[in-house]
């Protein structure tokens, strides 16, 4: 992760030296600068004018694509009566959202360095030349950020406004270790983004989606200004934020895809002890032997095992062949409950120790051996690995 900071002077937004490499930006290839809308008719000439004045200041070629999704505001009157021959906008009535109308737009832009940013002048698009900076300087993806030193948010931001994107951010550091992962202001390659695999935006952190499906390894962070809207409404809705949640596991199983099962199978065996001794417990309450309580709480243990690994952890197969699936498991659990009946009943019947174990000590014990000879039994016989053949 690296911060691209700007000079020091460019933090008064609108200003922006023209330094020596600044100046650079210049010469580089043509930028698609993306912009989702949904109604923004009264932002959409104040966006322009400034990208207008920016585009002459540094010489720039670039052109801007509106996305929006059916607004009929007046939005596409606006585009054009603004006269420039640079800016088009594409009206999408299919599949609305953001991040689908980002990605929509990505794949129509004609420059090879593409920016997306919202219209709603929360973003200074004065910032694009320093994000395509960090390009040039070797960065996969660059990003405008609130949380980096410089970057600001308004003042009237109120607290539970700021929780909520801190809790949002941190959610998604696993993801990424990067500041602002929520920002909707970055720029990235062209090349880059065509070769992105399954794209599959729910909700509205299209920044994000990226970076863990492109697997971006270096990527950057500018400092920006937030400013919040003027004019019109945020379509944040409460709706969108647990979409959110959604896509974040889609991303966790992406990323972690081995690590989340075996989390998955972790959880599924410590509820598997739970539902033991609690079977157990009820037996011996019954006044029944030790041996039937100590059977009885792995029975129906390893009977919960199996259904919640066949329904979560395994979810793919979970339309398999019930009975045959049952029997496999049962032949791989066997050895362990075996072992771990065995170790309880001896640490009982003082087999093992001079003193007897407590009835749930000692299925507890026996439950922690058991679970190593599984492990044991599948690492090195059910999963081993096999000879090279030549
Ligand atoms: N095409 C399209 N643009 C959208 C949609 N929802 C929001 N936008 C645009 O995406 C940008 C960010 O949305 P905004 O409502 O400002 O969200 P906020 O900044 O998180 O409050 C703005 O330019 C919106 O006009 C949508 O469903 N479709
Ligand atoms: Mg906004």
């Amino acid at each position: 992760m690296t911060t691209v900071t700007p000079e020091p002077q460019a933090h008064d937004a609108g200003s922006f030296p023209v330094t020596q490499d600044l100046a650079e930006v210049r010469f580089l290839t043509g930028i698609s600068i993306v912009v989702p809308t949904y109604r923004e008719v009264q932002n959409i000439p104040l966006l322009l004018e400034r990208i207008a004045r920016l585009r002459r200041d540094h010489d720039l070629t670039l052109e801007v694509i509106f996305v929006d999704d059916d607004s009929g505001d007046g939005s596409v009157e606006a585009v054009q009566a603004s006269g420039h021959d640079w800016a088009r906008i594409l009206v999408r009535t299919e599949n609305r959202g953001l991040s689908p109308a980002v990605i929509d737009g990505f794949r129509t832009a004609r420059y090879p360095v593409l920016v997306c940013m919202d219209c709603d002048l929360s973003h200074p698009p004065e910032r694009i030349p320093q994000l395509i900076l960090g390009l040039n300087a070797g960065q996969q993806f660059m990003i405008g950020s609130r949380y980096v030193p410089g970057g600001s948010t308004d003042d009237d931001w109120g607290f539970l406004r700021w929780l909520n994107s801190r809790i949002a951010t941190l959610l998604a550091r696993p993801l990424t270790q990067i500041r602002d992962p929520m920002s909707g202001f970055f720029a990235l390659r062209k090349a880059d983004f065509d070769r992105a695999r399954d794209l599959n935006p729910v909700g509205y952190k299209i920044a994000l989606e990226l970076i863990v499906k492109c697997d971006f390894e270096n990527v950057g962070e500018v400092p920006i200004e937030f400013r919040d809207r003027v004019h019109g409404e945020s379509k944040l809705t409460f709706r969108e934020q647990l979409k959110y949640i959604q896509h974040l596991r889609r991303l966790y199983l992406h990323r972690f895809a081995n690590a989340m099962h075996l989390a998955q199978f972790l959880v599924v065996g410590a509820s598997g002890v739970v539902v033991n001794l609690v079977v157990l417990s009820l037996l011996a309450a019954f006044g029944l032997p030790d041996a039937i309580c100590l059977a009885g709480g792995i029975g129906v243990s390893v009977i919960t095992n199996f259904l919640l690994n066949r329904r979560f952890t395994f979810s793919y197969a979970k339309n398999g062949p019930i009975l045959r699936q049952f029997a496999g498991f049962l032949g791989a659990s066997a050895v362990g409950a075996l072992v771990s009946f065995s170790v309880s009943m001896m640490l009982r019947t003082r087999a093992l120790f001079d003193v007897a174990f407590g009835l749930q000590l000692a299925a507890l014990c026996g439950i922690a051996t058991g679970m190593i000879f599984n492990y044991l039994g599948n690492r090195y016989i059910v999963f081993r690995k096999t000879h090279v053949r030549r």
